[in-house]
């Protein structure tokens, strides 16, 4: 029996996988709340395909509790978040996991950690905490790191897809981990050793978030000279060996905009490249906001209150809205003591942030200056109602004629 630890945006749909694919999977959160909306057949968060996989799990017999079960493999898949200020991964909730799971594991059980961390986190925090609770690593307990890699509003197609990497100190424990994810996954499964593992998973990141910075500079380089930046990304990536992507109005998610400045806080002195690229990303939406004002000033416009932030979650299609550029937007605007600008997402329902609309139309008759911070499909397919409003168009899906860009 499988026991996955942490049943948030990663853990849930692995253990929902895992039991719709003949594995025994018992599902544990410390979180009570979360853990009855799971039992009442409720999923917890909108994914594509996420309700099908729930209850395929359901046909294969999963459970879920608070308790930590007694079992031969743990699935430890809890947050991992960065300290703003050292740039370090903090790794608490995985310690806390892991001293959990050692209060019941039988002699022999494998802890595979799902959650990203950075290179060297497990040898430093992880291993301590098994060895001062007296068991001893590759006889009574051994490790494995099998960092997720999936991809919110695609999920369910990627966990059965995508290739895997796993790390283990022992070959055979990694092939044996390795086997229990080919129960779905249809990838290839590499197996390697635990730092290597760690690393894979924090530099796939930092690459994705360094060619977004590379094209947010270009925004900008384009933007100060009258360039259309997006005519030049996709001419070049005509080019056989060029392959960039998007500017934006930031980079969101917990993921990309976290995993990097792993590599940064760990590294200071030798990861230069890859601060100044979060450091770029992390400044969008503050170039975003000027758009807005050099905007308005060449429009006439003077009152903030009628320029609206069209979309709130950190990227299309997903209601998930950590580390958006929006809320980083609105941050920014409130540090400058300007407030008024107008929200509005038709993913997220509950009011979050002050002017928050819940309709498309009622939103679009408050403002005049629309600015595109997502590009989810509803605005994609509703185009048409933008026609006589000014338009800063973040992700260039806009076809009106007029348009701004960033
Ligand atoms: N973005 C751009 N320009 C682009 C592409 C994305 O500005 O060309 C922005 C998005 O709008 C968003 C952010 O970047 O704000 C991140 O979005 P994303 O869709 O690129 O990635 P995530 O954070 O949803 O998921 C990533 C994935 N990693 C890679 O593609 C290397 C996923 O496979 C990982 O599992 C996930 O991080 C994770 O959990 O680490």
């Amino acid at each position: 029996m499988v026991n996955v630890i942490g049943l948030g945006y990663i853990g849930l749909p692995t253990a929902l996988m895992m039991a719709s694919h003949g594995v025994e999977v018992v599902g544990t959160d410390y979180n009570p709340e979360l853990v009855e909306t799971l039992k009442s057949g409720k999923t917890t968060f909108q994914e594509a395909g996420l309700e099908e996989l729930f209850a395929a799990a359901a046909a294969g017999g999963i459970r879920f509790t608070t308790e930590y079960q007694v079992t031969d493999t743990y699935i430890v898949s809890v947050p991992t978040p960065y300290d703003k200020f050292s740039k370090k991964v903090d790794p608490g909730y995985v310690i806390a996991a892991v001293r959990e799971v050692l209060k019941v594991a039988p002699k022999g059980a494998v802890v595979v950690i799902e959650s990203t961390v950075s290179p060297g986190t497990i040898e430093r925090y992880v291993r301590p905490e098994i060895e001062s609770a007296g068991f001893r690593i590759g006889e009574d307990i051994h490790l494995v790191h099998a960092p997720e890699r999936i991809i919110p509003g695609n999920m369910v197609y990627e966990l059965l897809h995508n290739n895997r990497t796993i790390g283990a100190d022992d070959k055979e424990i990694g092939e044996k981990v390795a086997k229990l994810y080919a129960s779905f996954c249809q990838g290839e499964i590499v197996v390697t050793d635990i730092k290597t593992a760690e690393m894979t998973k924090v530099v796939e990141n930092t690459f994705r978030a360094v060619n977004i910075a590379f094209a947010n500079e270009l925004a900008k380089i384009c933007r100060h000279d009258n360039m259309d930046v997006y005519e030049i990304i996709r001419i070049c990536n005509m080019h056989p060996r060029v392959n960039i992507l998007q500017p934006g109005p930031g980079v969101g998610g917990h993921c990309i905009s976290v995993d990097p400045w792993f590599l940064v806080g760990d590294y200071p002195s030798l990861a230069k490249v890859i601060d100044e690229a979060m450091k770029t990303n992390d400044g969008m939406p503050d170039f975003v906001l000027n758009r807005i004002y050099e905007i308005m000033k060449e429009k006439g416009m003077t009152d903030i209150s009628r320029v609206g932030l069209y979309g709130l979650t950190y990227k299309e299609n997903v209601d998930d809205m950590r580390e958006s550029p929006t809320l980083q937007l609105l941050e920014s605007q409130e540090r400058h003591l300007a407030t008024g600008l107008k929200v509005y997402d038709p993913f997220i329902q509950k009011d979050v942030v002050k002017n928050q609309y819940h309709s498309l139309d009622e939103f679009l008759d408050a403002v005049d200056l629309v600015v595109i911070m997502v590009k989810h499909n509803e605005i994609r397919e509703q185009m048409e109602k933008l026609s006589g409003k000014v338009v800063l168009d973040c992700h260039n899906i806009c076809t009106l004629p007029g348009v701004y860009h960033i």
